[in-house]
C-alpha cells in the first residue's frame, strides 16, 4: 500500500502522470481506499490538516463521463483550498465542476445526524486532476488517487435551506461550459451529505465541525486552461470565481 501511495504522491508532486495501477496490479475497492489512507497520511506528514471530504460520482452525468458506477469519497486539506487564484504550473490535466458544499457545525454521533449538523451551504467548484495517464482509471484507482482531488473553493456560505433543485451554471470566461440542477446530485445532495458520513464512518473517520463537505459535481467537468476566468453560480447562493494562470 505504501509503495502504491508513494507513486501516487510523487505523481502529483512531480506533475507526471503514471499507468493506472490497476493495469500493473490487482486492487480491490477496499485495498484502494488504504493506499488512499496512505497518501493522506504523506500529506498530513508534510503539516497539510484535513479540513473537510468530498464525495465523488454522485450524479449520472460524473458516473457517465468517467465509466464507474460507484460513489467514492476523498479527504481535502488546506493545501487545497483556493482562494481566487490558481497556478497551473505543476498540474497535469486539471478540469473543474461545479460544487454545492456544506459546512458542518456541530459534531456528528451517527450518520444519520449528519444533515443536523451541518450550519451553512455554499456554491462551489473542483479543481480535478487524476495522476494516470490521459485521465483514464477504474474505480480503485480513482479511489486510491484521493477521488483525484486537486483543488476547490467556495462562494458566500448561507444558512442552510433546501437545495434540492437548484440552477447551477459555471462559465468560463463569461461561455457557459457546463450547466444543470444540484438534483442530480443523487436527487438532493444532501443525501449526498449523509452518504459521506456514512462512509467516513465506515472508514474510521467523523466529519468534524469546521469540516466542508463537497457533495459531487452535478455535471461533467471540463478541462482548466491556463488564462481562464471560471465563474460558478448556483441559484439563492450567488457565486464563486477562479482567474487560472
Ligand atoms: C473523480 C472525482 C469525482 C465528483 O464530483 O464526482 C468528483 C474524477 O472525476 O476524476 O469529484
Ligand atoms: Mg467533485
Amino acid at each position: 500500500m505504501k509503495a502504491l501511495a508513494e507513486l501516487l504522491d510523487e505523481a502529483a508532486l512531480t506533475g507526471h502522470a503514471i499507468p493506472r495501477l490497476t493495469a500493473v496490479t490487482d486492487l480491490s475497492v477496499p485495498a484502494a481506499y488504504e493506499v488512499q489512507r496512505a497518501l493522506n497520511e504523506r500529506r498530513l506528514a508534510r503539516g497539510e490538516r484535513v479540513i473537510g471530504v468530498k464525495m465523488g460520482f454522485t450524479s449520472a452525468a460524473k458516473m457517465l463521463q468517467m465509466g464507474v458506477d460507484d460513489v467514492i469519497w476523498g479527504l481535502l486539506t488546506d493545501a487545497m483550498l483556493i482562494e481566487s487564484r490558481l497556478d497551473l504550473k505543476g498540474l497535469i490535466h486539471p478540469r473543474i465542476e461545479p460544487e454545492i458544499a456544506f459546512l458542518i457545525e456541530r459534531p456528528i454521533r451517527t450518520p444519520a445526524d449528519a444533515v443536523a449538523a451541518v450550519g451553512a451551504v455554499a456554491v462551489g467548484y473542483e479543481v480535478l486532476d487524476s495522476r494516470y495517464e490521459d485521465f483514464n482509471f477504474t474505480l480503485p484507482d480513482v479511489v486510491a488517487d484521493n477521488a483525484s482531488a486537486s483543488g476547490f473553493g467556495h462562494g458566500p456560505w448561507h444558512r442552510l435551506r433546501d437545495v434540492a433543485n437548484l440552477g447551477l451554471i459555471m462559465e468560463i470566461d463569461g461561455r457557459p461550459v457546463a450547466s444543470g440542477s444540484s438534483a442530480a446530485i443523487l436527487g438532493d445532495p444532501l443525501r449526498s451529505l449523509t452518504a459521506a458520513a456514512r462512509l467516513a464512518h465506515a472508514g474510521g473517520i467523523e466529519l468534524q465541525p469546521g469540516w466542508i463537505v463537497l457533495a459531487g459535481a452535478a455535471t461533467a467537468a471540463v478541462p482548466l486552461p491556463a488564462g481562464a476566468h471560471v465563474r460558478v453560480s448556483a441559484a439563492g447562493l450567488g457565486h464563486v470565481e477562479v482567474t487560472t494562470r
